[in-house]
């Protein structure tokens, strides 16, 4: 329970934001539009939020420019890009641009970072405090953290044994230029994006290096292009685009069924999906990809016979791209890889599977598998993800209107995260944020999915400062029809059938329920665009 404050010195802004990403960006530029008072608070030193936070070696994103910036002319405008799928570095400079153009900085605090918030009904006002104590007030809080803030570290037997270097994928050391790869002996454990991409940086520079796949990951190709075409005066056209196909991509949703055309043309279009590249076998597929299991099959076992023309040994061809597919194609959000399953063709790379010889303990200089190989490792890399979408809220305290209950905690109680809209829950009034759980999040792209829920939310912030209200929330009954809506939508697709963050099955004891909002993008900024024609229906105004 929070102890209450006296609040007459602390300072006050409409809008209060933790996070400096694209979202806490996107959130201060439409506040200035309106002549709101906003800051942001971020406990990191700099710009970019997930991509100030993730530096390890190979991080690159995996949605394409022009979908993957923001849809702010004073800053495209001036801006280039060098790659079609920046890396790290780059899209760090990008946020510096955007500092640059927009000057953020006036409203940013860095090293700062929010560790509860407790809301006061009388006057309708949030009490942000960070360590130390209390940071500010304000109307409207907006805690914009992302889905993946809250990394997640198993528990290995023996750990603590373990004498070398342990780096997990999310705290990467700032100065490193990737040096501490050249010639160690690294065990990296995971094999989700991030795993993928540090095996393409280390490969070619350790010593050795073990990875220990629990599941295959199903990568699709990169296809890098340098200085992709940036035609600025059709941005605003490209970006509106974003939110009338599934993922926030371009590419217009195929309408056919595996099955309606012969093998040869199945097989034609699948070359021409992988020639391109990206995530086209994944989001431009055909039309049942989702839904039936022979159809999702038989693009696996293309798929598969892919990766098996790249891996000279038939023994780690197979432990990468199984006869029975892990999980149903697409149903883990694919990589994307350059050349990650030739890197297995090298003499210092080794596979091992960990369900046929799982992890028996640590020792002082490596790991012991069940069959009593001894893998010598110096530097261990914990690519092992995170506590995905409702996890990040984990890292700071959102108390409920009464002061008796934490957000995160009631999500971690049985009924598990429920959300209106993706947006905002009930008993936490005044209180929103984008890109996480029940918003297409995961499945799509950030900006794609961000553009459309702070359009949304900013009409829907008029509405509350121009009335005479202390404060809103959603109504429970409309929250509970949506998070209905998000999970009987998730059961008539193949999402169900993957262990995966998607479903909070990475984390043991977490609440296995569908944390995306899987009808994809275009949908969701239907429902948007339809609760403003009805005048924000769901929201009850105090
Ligand atoms: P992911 O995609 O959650 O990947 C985590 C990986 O770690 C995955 O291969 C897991 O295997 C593996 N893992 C987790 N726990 C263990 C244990 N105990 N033993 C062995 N292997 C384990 O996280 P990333 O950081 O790669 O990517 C996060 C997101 O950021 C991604 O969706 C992108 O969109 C951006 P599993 O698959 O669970 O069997």
């Amino acid at each position: 329970m929070p102890v209450p404050i006296n609040t007459a010195k602390v300072p006050y802004y409409d809008i209060g934001i933790l996070g400096a990403g694209f979202s806490g960006i996107s959130a201060i530029y439409e506040a200035r539009k309106r002549g709101l008072s906003a800051h942001i608070f971020d406990g990191q030193s700099g710009f970019g939020g997930t991509w100030y936070q993730n530096r390890y070696p190979g991080a690159r994103v995996d949605s394409y420019i022009p979908i993957y910036e923001l849809s702010i002319p004073e800053v495209y405008n001036s801006w280039t890009w060098s790659e079609k799928y920046p890396d790290w570095r780059e899209i760090r400079k990008y946020f510096e641009h955007v500092d640059k153009v927009l000057d953020i900085k006036r409203d940013t605090t860095f090293d700062t970072f929010i560790t509860s918030a407790t809301f006061n009904k009388e006057s309708g006002t949030w009490l942000l405090e960070d360590k130390n104590g209390p940071l500010i007030q304000c109307r409207i809080f907006m805690p914009l953290v992302g889905f993946a803030s809250k990394k997640y570290e198993p528990d290995f037997p023996g750990f603590d044994k373990f004498k070398g270097e342990v780096i997990h994928s999310n705290d990467w050391p700032e100065a490193d230029d990737y040096s501490i790869l050249d010639n160690r002996k690294i065990g990296l454990i995971g094999t989700g994006s991030t795993g993928v991409q540090i095996v393409q940086e280390s490969a070619p520079r350790a010593d050795h290096l073990t990875v220990f796949q629990r599941t295959p990951n199903l990568c699709l190709p990169l296809r890098q292009e340098k200085t992709p075409k940036q035609d600025k005066s059709n941005y605003p056209a490209i970006h509106a685009e974003r939110s009338k196909h599934p993922g926030g991509f371009l590419e217009k949703k195929y309408d056919i069924n595996t099955f309606d055309v012969s093998p040869e043309e199945r097989e034609k279009f699948w070359d021409s999906l992988f020639e391109k590249g990206g995530f086209l076998f994944w989001n431009n597929n055909y039309a049942d990809l989702f839904f039936d299991e022979k159809a999702n099959d038989e693009a696996y076992q293309y798929w598969r016979k892919r990766v098996h023309q790249r891996v000279k040994d038939p023994k780690v061809a197979e432990m990468l791209a199984p006869k029975v597919a892990p999980h149903p194609f697409g149903t883990k959000r694919p990589s994307l890889e350059r050349t990650y399953f030739d890197d297995y063709n090298r003499d210092n790379v080794q596979l091992v599977d960990v369900n046929k010889t799982p992890i028996k303990e640590f020792y002082e200089h490596g790991i012991v598998t069940e069959d009593g190989v001894k893998h010598e490792i110096d530097l261990l890399v914990l690519a092992t993800g995170f506590d995905a979408c409702d996890g990040s809220f984990k890292n700071f305290s959102v108390w409920n209107i009464e002061g008796t209950q934490t957000l995160s905690n009631e999500w971690r109680g049985p009924e598990g995260c429920s959300t209106w809209l993706g947006l905002a829950a009930k008993g936490y009034p005044n209180m929103f944020f984008t890109y996480g759980p029940q918003a297409p999040t995961a499945l799509s792209n950030g900006p794609s999915c961000i553009s459309i829920q702070m359009d949304y939310l900013y009409k829907l912030l008029d509405k509350f400062f121009n009335g005479n209200y202390t404060y809103f929330e959603p109504d429970a009954a409309y929250q509970k029809a949506y998070r209905k809506r998000v999970d009987d939508y998730a059961e008539t697709t193949l999402f169900p059938r993957a262990k995966s963050s998607y479903m909070g099955a990475n984390i043991p004891g977490k609440k296995v329920q569908m944390l995306n909002f899987s009808e994809g993008v275009a949908p969701y900024n239907e429902l948007c665009k339809q609760n403003i024609k009805a005048d924000f229906e769901g929201w009850n105004f105090v």
